[in-house]
């Protein structure tokens, strides 16, 4: 194996495949980054601005000159107009996907779409609970359509009242807590600042409005409103997705299938579903497993269809029906190399545009289908809801048409999987607690599990792919810290051999001995990037038994190979809900002293979550660590 290979990634199965590239000449991501070589310090450090031609403008770090832009702005107010924007795009990624679902469930409710249906009606009482719908003699149908009106609300609600599923989900004393805040900053600063979100449609647009030239300049009520942004991001569209997607599709239950690239089957047609939004794929799994189309495939000589997910769409069909995971977002060009895919099929967010170009080297169909993600090169399917077992059959004969094509001269697959658990919803976390959060409760505070950390996000092709992901969350297990998570880290942490009973000899003593009573990994999935929301509400009902806020739990967040704008919206919604959040690489956010220091020193004493930086694994861990026995200490515990 070349060194080269093994400096880009931990995962045996990718260092293969980049080895194979490198032979092959096949151009990576890791190669472009090269290429890209010098980056932009200014754009590093988030003092670079193009918000209109009289720029671009950038700040000199050092204090030499330029210091301000030429309209004006120093480099705090252009950190945070950029800061602001990056956290407003990641709201609306995961926000529109909700939408999305929202739209769905309506349509099922009204019977206007019988592609889908209801599927976990428990969910959708439990739903309906939360927000205080009436369900006594009333059908399912009537109970998600207004479920799924109160949530449509939440995005285009134009008075100033807190939009619903933030007031009825979120924490009292955290709601008491944001109202309180408004106040105090009022009177602190004299000026208007909102921290409860109004809806979600609304914050993003408000922060596009006050970062537009000549607008909001003050560093201070831009990070306000990337909050509130980040909250109706969070406690709005993200719960949205989570929730009416569960009551769609199922709320995942504990199930066991593999990860990595050796899920690929050279005798197989095999296709492959990658990006977010789980009403393409569930279609396309279902399709692909039908009998009708295994014969499709067998006629043409494979032995039938073997589907596998890819980032957080193979999250979302993991976690719901155990289909198994190829791997992580670095993991989608190394995919395509093994020439052995017959389709890959995507919808939105996290495809690398390079994936078409890279798929006509081989058989693949790239297959686009959302008409908010079209790259040039892909073969667009368009896909709608309204007709979705009609498309996904096209897609799907799309891909067993392309196996005779397929050069086998060419295939190569490492042979390489782990096996995982996953499914861990907060319901199926409490049905293996018995019903209840007081189990867990109880060994916190007895010290057996110190504490727990959620690790989100992804991979960054500027970290060893993985590395970071596996060596944090080891390091954590060893301390007794109980590690749950979603994303591009879930499917590392998986392919690492971590979520399954084995990796409980890797925890210490005591948070070994309650994964082996409960039968459970030390390390636990929950989902996709828009299923952090299941940790806010895992994080609330610990807080609502002990009736404590959130921030007082011994609970990190972290983010340690983060690369997206969806990240950074997940970041500072933890950060908000008050639990102190890690990050690495470094957010552009240095090159103002202002801002970072609002975001790892000031925001403490106002939410109780705050931003820290750690490079290496092992200060993270030991920085969390002390955090947790931080937390403990107050708690009395
Ligand atoms: Fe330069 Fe100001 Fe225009 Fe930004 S808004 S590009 S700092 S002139
Ligand atoms: S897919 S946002 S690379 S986790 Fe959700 Fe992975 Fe990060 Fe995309």
């Amino acid at each position: 194996m070349s060194e080269l290979s093994r400096q880009r990634s931990a995962d045996p199965a990718a260092v293969e495949m980049l080895n194979l590239a490198e032979k092959e000449q096949l151009e990576t991501i890791w190669d472009r980054l090269e290429k890209q070589q010098p980056q932009c310090g200014y754009g590093q450090l988030g003092t670079c601005c193009r918000l209109c031609t009289m720029g671009p403008c950038r700040i000199d770090p050092m204090g030499e000159e330029p210091t301000h832009g030429v309209c004006g702005a120093s480099a705090d107010t252009i950190v945070a107009r950029n800061l602001a924007r990056m956290i407003a795009v990641g709201s609306s990624s995961h926000s529109d996907h909700g939408r999305s679902a929202a739209l769905l469930l309506k349509a099922v409710a009204s019977g206007e779409n019988t592609d889908y249906r209801i599927t976990d009606v428990e969910k959708l009482q439990a739903v309906a609970t939360r927000l205080e719908v009436t369900t006594e003699n009333r059908s399912y149908p009537e109970i998600a359509s207004d479920i799924a009106d109160i949530a449509l609300s939440c995005f285009g609600k134009q008075d100033d009242t807190p939009m619903p599923f933030t007031e009825k989900y979120l924490l009292p004393k955290r709601y008491q807590l944001f109202k309180d805040i408004e106040e105090q900053l009022f009177k602190t600063t004299g000026k208007k600042m909102g921290i409860l979100p109004r809806g979600i449609d609304r914050e993003i647009v408000d922060i596009l409005h006050r970062t537009h030239f000549g607008t909001d300049a003050d560093p201070l009520s831009l990070m306000v409103q990337g909050i509130r942004s980040s909250i109706a991001d969070g406690w709005g569209g993200s719960l949205i997705a989570t929730e009416l997607q569960d009551i769609l599709y199922g709320t995942p239950t504990v199930n066991t299938a593999k990860a990595n690239l050796g899920v690929l089957d050279a005798e197989w047609v095999n296709i492959i579903v990658h990006g977010h939004e789980p009403s393409l794929s569930e279609k396309v799994v279902e399709m692909a497993l039908s009998e009708e189309m295994q014969q499709a495939a067998r006629k043409l000589g494979a032995k039938g269809i073997n589907i596998v997910g890819l980032c957080c769409t193979g999250n979302e069909m993991l976690m719901r029906q155990g289909v198994d995971m190829a791997g992580n977002v670095l993991h989608s060009e190394l995919a395509i190399m093994t020439g052995a895919v017959e389709a890959m099929v995507v919808d939105v967010q996290c495809i690398y545009p390079s994936l078409a170009n890279l798929s006509n080297c081989f058989h693949t169909k790239f297959i686009t289908t959302s008409e908010q993600a079209t790259i040039p090169e892909a073969l667009h399917i368009q896909f709608e809801d309204e007709h979705a077992d009609e498309i996904a059959r096209r897609i799907v004969n799309t891909a067993i048409a392309a196996y005779p094509e397929r050069d086998q001269g060419k295939v190569y697959i490492p042979n390489i999987t782990s096996s995982a658990i996953a499914g861990f919803s907060v319901e199926e976390i409490l049905k293996t607690l018995g019903g209840s959060v007081a189990p867990l409760i109880d060994v916190i505070a007895k010290g057996t599990i110190k504490g727990v950390v959620g690790i989100v996000g992804c991979n960054n092709v500027k970290v060893k792919q993985d590395l970071y992901h596996q060596e944090l969350t080891k390091k954590l297990i060893e301390r007794d810290i109980l590690v749950i998570g979603t994303g591009c880290w879930a499917i590392g942490a998986a392919k690492a051999g971590l979520m399954n009973l084995d990796a409980q000899s890797l925890a210490g003593e005591g948070l070994k001995a309650v994964c082996q009573q409960l039968g459970i990994p030390p390390v636990l999935n929950m989902g996709s990037c828009v299923d952090c929301s299941r940790m806010l509400v895992l994080a609330g009902a610990l807080a609502a038994h002990l009736d404590v806020d959130i921030c007082d739990l011994p609970l990190v967040g972290s983010a340690p190979e983060w690369m997206t704008e969806k990240a950074v919206a997940i970041g500072t919604y933890f950060v908000s809900s008050g639990i102190p959040t890690h990050l690495w690489p470094a957010p552009p956010i240095l090159g103002s002293p202002e801002v970072t220091k609002i975001l790892t020193e000031d925001i403490k004493g106002l939410l109780g979550g705050y931003f820290f930086i750690e490079e290496g694994p092992q200060a993270a861990a030991q920085r969390m660590e002390e955090i947790i026995l931080e937390k403990r200490a107050a708690l009395g515990i």
